[in-house]
């Protein structure tokens, strides 16, 4: 068999939620900071992206990351988005820490912690990693800060019209209360989530579009579905992220935690330094506190905690003849 190209990852998952790390394959990318060799790989190489996440070798859901080098941190990367390019990725991150361990590229397993930065197109992050017995136990990663840019902001759209408040937390996103939605936060509730999820989306972004959500000026990445419960362990956020018509996150989503850490800080009901549990629709758990920044009460810190797991370790070939080199996606 002929191959024409090889492409070497290693994947992992997120509570649930895919990241495939490339790990070999990309040609070497122009530019003098890690967005301005994204911009290069998006103009040069996007076909690489869809060959590696869209079907058949990967599905909308799946998520990559490409690393690169930084002069701002210890390592650089950017993340590749079935549908776009994500300027941030939370469960990405965790993914990418738990592989980066797995390579032995940070620290050995006698480490307690082992902590790096890493620059991303958002901004530079934060990231340890915690070890129990030589394994990884947890990751935390201090994300960009986060905050709200409108409040209650009425949306009519799906056959639900709903308040969302939309708020930046490393990607833009439209919180919207679950139960107001009509939106069930379990995997028997998925389908219904994305329909109306994506026609919300779809109506809030054409009210930015007209200037009619005052202070926001770009479209919005997901809306965010959630629901707060009280637990003798504190405050949980159960949440579903809607990304597009055939995709949400499986993992509570890191930069929508930080988004809704900062929804909750700015309606007072949390206080900085009160660590919540925000919970996928398959009952897992991230951990997320919000820190103060000095100098600014209008945003706050995102601290993260989760785990990844690896799943595999890829070669992917594209033979002569395939009819389907750049991969294809269903809505
Ligand atoms: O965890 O931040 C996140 C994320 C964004 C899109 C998918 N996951």
């Amino acid at each position: 068999m002929a191959i024409r190209r090889w492409i070497s990852t290693i994947d992992s998952h997120t509570a649930g939620h895919p990241t495939r790390v490339v790990t070999g394959g990309v040609p070497p990318l122009r530019g003098d900071t890690v967005e301005a060799r994204a911009e290069d790989f998006r103009a040069r190489f996007d076909a690489l992206r869809t060959f590696l996440l869209h079907e058949p070798r990967g599905h909308a859901a799946m998520v990559g990351v490409v690393m690169t080098e930084s002069t701002r941190a210890d390592f650089g990367a950017f993340f590749l988005g079935s549908y776009k390019y994500l300027e941030m990725c939370g469960h990405a991150t965790i993914g990418l820490a738990v592989t980066l361990d797995h390579m032995g590229l940070i620290g050995t397993s006698q480490e307690p912690t082992s902590s790096f930065t890493l620059e991303v197109p958002a901004g530079v992050i934060t990231v340890h990693v915690h070890r129990r017995d030589g394994a990884v136990a947890a990751v935390t990663f201090k994300n960009v800060p986060a905050y709200v840019a409108c409040r209650d902001v009425g949306v009519t759209a799906g056959g639900v019209s709903v308040l969302a408040d939309v708020v930046w937390g490393g990607n833009w996103y439209g919180l919207v209360e679950a139960r107001a939605a009509g939106v069930e936060l379990a995997p028997a509730g998925v389908s219904h989530a994305l329909a109306t999820g994506a026609a919300l989306k779809a109506e809030l972004n054409a009210m930015i579009a007209a200037g009619a959500v005052a202070g926001v000026a770009r479209p919005i990445d997901s809306i965010l579905f959630y629901e707060a419960q009280s637990e003798a362990a504190g405050v949980v956020s159960r949440q579903l992220v809607v990304l597009e018509s055939n995709k949400f996150d499986r993992s509570p989503c890191g930069t929508g935690s930080s988004a809704r850490l900062a929804q909750l800080v700015a309606r007072g009901e949390i206080g900085l330094d009160q660590p919540i549990r925000t919970r996928n629709i398959l009952d897992v758990d991230f951990t997320a506190t919000a820190r103060a920044i000095a100098g600014r009460t209008d945003a706050i810190e995102p601290h993260i905690v989760g785990l990844a797991h690896i799943t595999g370790e890829h070669r992917f070939v594209l033979a002569q003849g395939d009819p389907l080199p750049d991969g294809f996606l269903c809505r």
